[in-house]
């Protein structure tokens, strides 16, 4: 027995390395910068970015077994209520329901998604950051990580999402739950998410370690570090 969920959950696939070195070597070459900004409230489109209408699936190659059955979220850290749920305790959370565009750093974006699952507000008054927090980083089942500051959090459009265009997330884009940060690049929307941990300093994680820029605001074009 052990006390990490990871651990029991089944995982398929392996890390694609020669996909990780290409997104690398895109960093590096600023793949698809145009060196414009926009205004997010006059410009519905962030600069250099098209339109897909499909859902493009992306990760590192390695895909979680997790159900409602082995599903778990620790949510800790600096937080006066650390709370481990089950799926029963997320699905007594209140519903919430949210519409947002996705905007992907490899330039796709896709408009109008509809979202339900359990908003980052809510979560915030369950748990009850310190005054100390100010940065939350997210676990992954695959492994993955990625970190966003409290603030980026704490907006009105986040949530643990559980579905979307009203059918369960699929295994594939992240399923059972996963996060989504609709402001930032879509790589900060952490699939499979397992832990959700609140943190005084900056933890960099997966892609922002390999050069992904550490804000990722889409009207900025905060694509890389550097
Ligand atoms: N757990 C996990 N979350 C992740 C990733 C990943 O590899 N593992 N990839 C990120 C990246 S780079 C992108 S673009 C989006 C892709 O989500 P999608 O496959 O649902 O389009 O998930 C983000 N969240
Ligand atoms: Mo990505």
């Amino acid at each position: 027995m052990t006390d990490d969920p990871a651990d029991e959950v089944e995982r398929d696939g392996k890390v694609k390395e020669k996909l990780v070195a290409t997104k690398e070597a895109w960093a590096r070459a600023g793949r698809g910068l145009t060196g414009e900004t926009a205004d997010p409230v006059l410009d519905r489109l962030p600069p250099g970015q098209h339109l897909t209408a499909d859902w493009p699936v992306l990760d590192l190659g390695v895909v979680p077994r997790v159900d409602k059955g082995n599903w778990q979220l620790a949510v800790d850290g600096l937080v006066e209520n650390p709370v481990n749920w089950r799926w029963d305790d997320l699905m007594a959370q209140p519903l919430f329901r949210s519409l947002s565009d996705i905007h992907c750093v490899t330039t796709w974006s896709r408009y109008d998604n509809h979202w339900e699952g359990v908003s980052a507000k809510h979560l915030l008054s369950v748990v009850r950051p310190k005054a100390e927090a100010a940065h939350v980083v997210f676990h992954s089942f695959d492994g993955y990580t990625t970190n966003i500051p409290l603030g980026a959090f704490d907006d009105e459009d986040v949530l643990l999402a559980t579905t979307w265009e009203g059918e369960p997330i699929s295994r594939d884009h992240g399923g059972p739950v996963r996060v989504i940060v609709p402001k930032l690049y879509f790589w900060k929307s952490a699939k499979w998410v397992k832990r959700i941990e609140f943190v005084a300093e900056d933890r960099r994680g997966y892609w922002e370690v390999r050069g992904y820029h550490n804000e990722a605001d889409p009207w900025k074009e905060e694509r890389y570090s550097e």
